[in-house]
């Protein structure tokens, strides 16, 4: 596998800049620096787009809590999670959106921002929720309070403020959807979200068509035609990358397919040793060990440069 890693400066400005010049972004969720290193070096070519590749990662509270064995309840501290991504940033050169979960106390946030900024992460992802954050694909199924436009515009307003590089991006994720408010509401919050500072909106949804983030993407371009707009397709996921780009969005983030592939095939595996008491046949469903054994450092650059 090959490793590269870039300056902070270099990394954090690269995602606002791959968007204004592509318009579109794929992002892969990344755990660990080898989660990332393996989404950085994925590539494919697909008829009538030619070369793709992931522009770059999502840090995502679920993967981050759930690979600690916690609930995605904002427990795991934000300085615990950027050690992880210091990690990351030494064997990557790609950047990285933080999900910021609800931002926590506005206070908070501003100290969060400049954090984040100073750790070369490219932008940060903040949700309209307030009090016990659960994770949005349990919607309904669990106590969830949204939190009022003008406390969740304030918060966006601060972290703008407390920035100090221009470039790094606030994205007001909308949760209307998630738990079962009207598309008005969710339209409503995007137009107050970008009026008080947000560089692009990040609509949920936890329905198994794509229909109302569609429904949401015509409307909301119409107000704003070049605000950028993210997607998250976890339970919607018959819809393609390039659907998407067609229907008006610019960012498509992964969010948790690396720990989900990871923790499937770490299960198969334990479980197989023990029932056939050896590990003969584990083998094909394990990486060759020379791919552990060697990592290519790219001219030279020594791991964590
Ligand atoms: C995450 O990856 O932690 C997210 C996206 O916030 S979701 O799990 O769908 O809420
Ligand atoms: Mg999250």
């Amino acid at each position: 596998m090959i490793v590269r890693s870039v300056s902070h400066d270099v990394r954090r400005a690269s995602l606002r800049e791959r968007l204004e010049l592509e318009g579109f972004v794929r992002l892969l969720e990344a755990h660990d620096p080898l989660s990332a290193m393996v989404g950085e070096n994925a590539t494919a070519v697909l008829p009538e787009v030619g070369h793709v590749e992931f522009d770059g990662f999502w840090s995502s509270s679920l993967t981050d809590s759930a690979r600690r064995g916690l609930p995605d309840i904002e427990l795991v501290g934000m300085r615990s999670r950027l050690q992880g991504i210091a990690e990351m940033f030494a064997v990557t050169s790609k950047p990285l959106l933080m999900d910021g979960d609800t931002g926590g106390r506005v206070e908070h946030f501003e100290y969060t921002v400049r954090d984040l900024e100073r750790a070369g992460v490219s932008g940060v992802v903040i949700e309209d929720k307030t009090g016990l954050k659960q994770n949005s694909l349990l919607g309904t199924s669990v106590p969830q309070l949204l939190e009022t436009v003008e406390a969740f515009s304030e918060k966006i307003a601060r972290g703008k403020a407390a920035q100090s590089r221009p470039e790094f991006m606030i994205v007001a994720r909308i949760e209307s959807l998630i738990l079962g408010m009207p598309m008005d509401d969710a339209l409503h919050r995007a137009s107050a979200y970008v009026s008080a500072g947000a560089d692009a909106v990040m609509i949920h949804s936890r329905q198994s068509s794509p229909r109302e983030v569609l429904a949401f993407a015509a409307l909301f371009r119409a107000a704003h035609p070049t605000v950028p707009l993210v997607a998250v397709p976890t339970t919607y996921n018959t819809i393609r990358a390039e659907d998407l780009r067609a229907a008006g969005f610019n960012v498509v983030i992964y969010a948790n397919h690396m720990l989900r592939a990871s923790l499937r095939a770490m299960d198969a595996v334990a479980r197989k040793i023990l029932n056939h008491d050896r590990t003969l046949e584990v083998e094909p469903a394990c990486a060759d060990l020379k791919d552990l054994l060697t990592v290519e450092v790219e001219s030279g650059r020594a791991v964590g440069a």
